[in-house]
């Protein structure tokens, strides 16, 4: 996206992608400016830190981190911010994205994560729930938030079961 980006994605490899993908979806549908990068907390630590560190001043306001295995993309971003970051276990592994999940959300007390379901439905609502944050100052998301929500309600309301 062009226009400044509010919301920071990063995955710990190129292969949670497919997982993420869905974050992306969601903050297009919302027009919630985004970017999303490839950093390693355990391969490219150095330009993990550069990335986080330099973030807020480029405007962004909060982090998306996805990651498998153990997982601890999302400590070490929530480590080197202030800002609100929001993690995405990952099924990468023979443990089934379990080892990422307890990875992240059993974080020592003071540095926070809050850390959302395994795979794409996890990363899907890591998205509404920044949507949700920026939406707190910004009413014109608000709305779109809120048409996104009835939509959704509106959904269920037409399914029809066999007769
Ligand atoms: C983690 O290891 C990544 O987040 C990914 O989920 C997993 C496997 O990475 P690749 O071997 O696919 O690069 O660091």
């Amino acid at each position: 996206m062009s226009e400044h980006p509010l919301v920071g994605i990063v995955m710990g490899s190129k292969s949670d992608y497919e997982v993420l993908s869905a974050a992306v979806e969601i903050l297009k549908v919302l027009e919630i400016p985004h970017e999303a990068r490839v950093l390693s907390a355990h391969r490219t630590p150095d330009q993990l830190l550069e990335y986080v560190g330099t973030a807020r001043e480029r405007g962004i306001r909060v982090m998306i981190a996805g990651a498998g295995g153990a997982a601890h993309l999302a400590g070490v971003v929530a480590a080197k911010t202030l800002m609100p970051v929001l993690a995405v276990p990952i099924a990468s592994t023979p443990l089934n994205g379990l080892d990422s999940l307890l990875a992240m959300v059993q974080m020592p007390k003071g540095i926070p994560v809050g850390t959302l379901a395994i795979g794409k439905p996890g990363a899907a609502n890591a998205a509404l729930f920044a949507a949700a944050i920026l939406a707190l100052n910004d009413p014109a998301l608000y709305e779109r938030l809120a048409a996104w929500r009835a939509a959704r309600a509106q959904e269920v309301l037409e399914q029809k079961l066999p007769d």
